[in-house]
Formats: structure tokens, sequence, C-alpha cells
């Protein structure tokens, strides 16, 4: 390969380029490097993808998306760094974490001045596009051809705002059109260049409409429970047991798409609403591995499917039940943990598992890894190529470091920042509004949490204080601190953190 590519840089150069016919130049060209095809959706959990086997994946499967790990690698541990859709999106862009790139909470918008993966693969010579969800605000830049969802955007009829066209009403399935979208853009692209584009769902995100054809899947099964969904929160912070995303408790009517009946309480109304809710956002999942389908059978029909690395993932974990929850923003596995299957046969073993810890931020570097460049010197995350290949790096991380900002904003679940690890889980609830998290919410009292994933992998029980913890603590300590530290998440700007640190540690 290195031949090869030496040899093709040398005939990209200047006279030399116009010995080769046109077609075959663009060939040589596409092939040098591979075309990136990247599927997000929004809060789809990895439980909710049948290739992570998990509680749901017989009756639920998603035969597409898992088709993408079948012929590539699967990850058990990518992990989100702000487990919120506006900051993940900001740190799959720019690589960097949210102190670094200003996108703290869901309202701050991405600088379009700031540099992000996409303007560096246009510099290398890629078409770019990015269709469905952006959420970063302002409009995006590093893409040749956009067309995005305003804001959260809506299931059915959506209205979208194209480049230099600005809004325009479509019609149909927000899926299905994001998907037509997508092909559209593969059909007339430039085949001399590869290309980099964003299929980026907004399912199955709340209020978890699905399309009329899903209407009624699942309408006469009754869909299995995850094994903490009567949680009573013994054990734990206040953080779990005051948080406002509890299924049935904290849910709407346009939540459960009926009224939800007065006589239902406690665990029988979270078990009715629990069914309610899973059928909804299971069948928003369905269309939307139904377009993954499409878009592999496109590459497969257009003999792409060799030269494209195709990456199914979401831009964080979800609460499926678990805990008695939905939403996210926790620290806890299932908010954190982000489904990501990904497939470029030339170099990936098919059927491939990796335990390696990988970050929403790793994402830019390995994009442009693939498209011969150098991770740039602002970027935190480390390009993950060469463990997709198993070939994981001798001094690759073995913890990574956490950081929710919205302190009691929605769901009233407070600010956090901590730290995860192969066996454990600790989180520091410094119970304070800091960054642009807003200086009207209330201070909490600042706890700590610890699970021991071994023993404990549903996290019921915090044994922060319990004394044969006390070494372990200690060592998390030093090592939150160091990689607090390593990203540059000082907490200088803000004394009452210093103060709070104080007393807490
Ligand atoms: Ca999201």
């Amino acid at each position: 390969m290195p031949l090869r590519r030496d040899f093709l840089k040398t005939i990209g150069l200047g006279a030399a380029t116009i010995l080769l016919p046109r077609g075959l130049l663009a060939e040589a060209q596409a092939g040098r490097r591979p075309n990136i095809l990247y599927i997000m959706s929004d809060d789809h959990a990895a439980q909710a993808v049948s290739a992570y086997g998990d509680f749901l994946a017989k009756v639920a499967p998603t035969p597409n998306i898992d088709r993408i790990g079948a012929k590539g690698m699967r990850l058990e541990n990518c992990l989100c760094t702000n487990s919120i859709c506006t900051p993940s999106r900001g740190c799959i862009l720019t690589g960097q974490y949210s102190h670094k790139n200003g996108v703290y909470t869901l309202a701050d918008p991405l600088d379009p001045e700031r540099p992000n993966v996409a303007k560096y693969l246009q510099q290398a010579g890629y078409q770019t596009a990015i269709y469905g969800k952006w959420h970063l605000h302002k409009d995006p830049t590093g893409f040749d051809h956009w067309n995005i969802l305003p804001g959260q955007g809506v299931y059915h009829d959506p209205g979208f705002i194209e480049k230099d066209k600005g809004r325009q009403k479509h019609t149909g399935y927000v899926t299905d059109i994001i998907t037509d979208m997508t092909l559209e853009f593969l059909k007339k692209r430039d085949p001399a260049k590869p290309f980099f584009v964003m299929c980026h769902h907004k399912a199955p995100h709340r209020p978890w409409q699905p399309a009329e054809r899903h209407a009624k899947l699942f309408a006469d099964i009754e869909m299995p429970e995850p094994p903490s969904l009567y949680d009573h929160y013994e054990n734990r912070s206040h953080a779990a047991a005051n948080a406002k995303n509890k299924v049935g408790e904290n849910m709407t009517k346009t939540d459960v798409k009926e009224d939800i009946p007065p006589d239902l309480k406690g665990d029988a109304l979270r078990k009715w609403a629990y069914q309610r809710y899973i059928k909804d956002y299971l069948r928003c999942v369905r269309a939307v591995d139904e377009n993954v389908g499409r878009l592999l059978d496109y590459l497969d029909k257009e003999g792409l499917a060799e030269n494209t690395v195709v990456i199914y993932t979401s831009d964080q974990g979800f609460f499926l039940g678990e805990h008695g929850f939905y939403d996210k923003r926790f620290i806890y596995e299932e908010s954190i943990r982000m489904p990501f299957l990904v497939r470029y046969p030339p170099e990936i073993a098919a059927g491939t598992v990796s335990k390696d810890i990988v970050l929403n931020c790793d994402f830019a570097p390995m994009f442009l890894d693939f498209a011969g460049r150098p991770t740039p010197s602002e970027m935190q995350g480390r390009s993950f190529r060469a463990n997709l290949q198993g070939k994981t790096p001798a001094d690759w991380r073995k913890s990574m470091y956490y950081r929710y900002w919205m302190h009691l904003a929605d769901h009233h679940i407070p600010a956090h920042y901590g730290i995860r690890t192969p066996k454990y889980t600790m989180a520091f609830y410094y119970g304070l509004p800091l960054g642009t998290s807003g200086s009207l919410k209330t201070p909490t009292e600042p706890e700590w949490e610890l699970f021991d994933l071994e023993k404990d992998p549903h996290e019921m029980k915090n044994v922060y204080a319990d004394p044969a913890y006390a070494q372990v603590v200690k060592d998390l300590k030093a090592e939150l601190k160091r990689l607090k530290d390593a990203v540059g998440d000082s907490d200088e700007p803000y004394p009452e953190l210093i103060e709070v640190t104080k007393k807490f540690w």
C-alpha cells in the first residue's frame, strides 16, 4: 500500500497528471483514499441495536444496522464525553471537549469560524455533505452541500434549511427524507473525488413519533423490561433519586400519546408508561434500520462497498427504562455508551469486536487518518484506525474523563464530572451552575458516586463510602485529576468550584 500511495501522489502532481486518461485518473484519485459514510441517529441506545445482544435484541432486531458490524467491527466501549445532543455533535466535529470548543450545553452554538473535521476533509480533496439533524444553531461550515433540520426538527412533513436555498417544506417521514437526500448526494457526486457524508437522523429522539407504516408494530406483544426498571434508588446519590426523567412520572401526554390514567401511580404507572414509550421508540428505530439498509444497498449496487468506510452510531446513549429512566445526561453506562459499528473491508476484519475505550472526540482524528491527514494540534482525540484493525497501540487510554454541565436544567439532573475505567465509574456532583449552564439554578449538596462495574454492572449500589473501596477511591481521584488536567479542564475560572473541591475531595 505505501508504494501505491507514493505512486499516486507522484502522478497527482503537476504536469504528470495529464499523462493519465481522465477516467483512469478519476478512479485512481477516488480509490486512493476511502469514502466515508457516517450515519448517526439521535438518542439511539446500544441496547436497541440488536448487534449488541441486549434485552431488546430478539423482539426488535436491527438487521440492517447489524450488517455493518457483521462485515466489520463493533465497539463495546465507545463513550460520549458529555452526554447530550449539541455538545456531542460539537465534539464530533471539532475533536474537542466542551470546555475547549465552547459547546457546553444545548444552547451553545458551534462557532462557524472554528476549525472542524469537514473543513479539513475539504482541504484534503473530499466532497463533504451533511443531511438531517444539525442542532448547532449557526449554519454549517466546511460542507459543500447541506440540508438540515431547524433545531430539533419534526417527524412528519418536516421543514429543512438548505445551503443557498433556505427553508423548504418536505412531505413525508423525516427518516426517509434524510436518507433520500443522502442518496441524492451520492448519485450526483463527482466520482473523481472521495466523499465524506454525514447522514444525521432525528429519530429516535423524543417525542418518538413513528412512521405511519410502523404505527401498529409491536401492538400485540409485551415488550421485555430492563432489570432495573423498578429502581427505587436506595444506596444511591440524591442526583438519581431527584432526577425528573422517570418513565411515567415525568412523561407527558405527548410522550405516551394518550391521557395518563390518574389512578396509576408508582411502579404500576412506570410499567404502563414503559410499554408505550419503548414501543414508539423502537418503531422509530425500525425506520432508521430500514433506511440504513437503503444506503448499504446503494453502496453494494454501485460497487462502493469496498472503498467506503461506513459507520453507524448515535450522538449518545439513552435510558430505555434502566433505573426507571428515559433520557441521558448522566455518566451512567446506558447514557454515555454510544453504539458504534464500522466496516471497511480492506482493513477491518468481519465480525470483530473491540473493548478499547474510544471517545466521540476521537472520531474526527479517525476520519482524517483515513484521509491520510495528521490529527490537527487543537484536537484532543486520537485516531483509532489501528484499533479497528485489531492493533491497539500499547499506550491506548485505560480511562476517560466525562463532564455534563447543564446543572438542574431539563430533567433536573445536576452537573457532574467523573471518570470511567474498564472496572469503575466514579462521579463528582459538584452542585454548582458553571460554564454557560446559567446562573439562575440553585446549588445542590455536592456528593460522590462510585460503582464497581464488575460486581454491579447495572450500577445499583454506590460504594463510594464503603471502607473496602477506600484505596480504589484514592486511586481513582488521582487518575481523575490527571485526566482533568490532561484535557485542560481547569477550575481557575470558577473560584466557587475550587472551594467545593477543597471541602469534598
Ligand atoms: Ca441526542
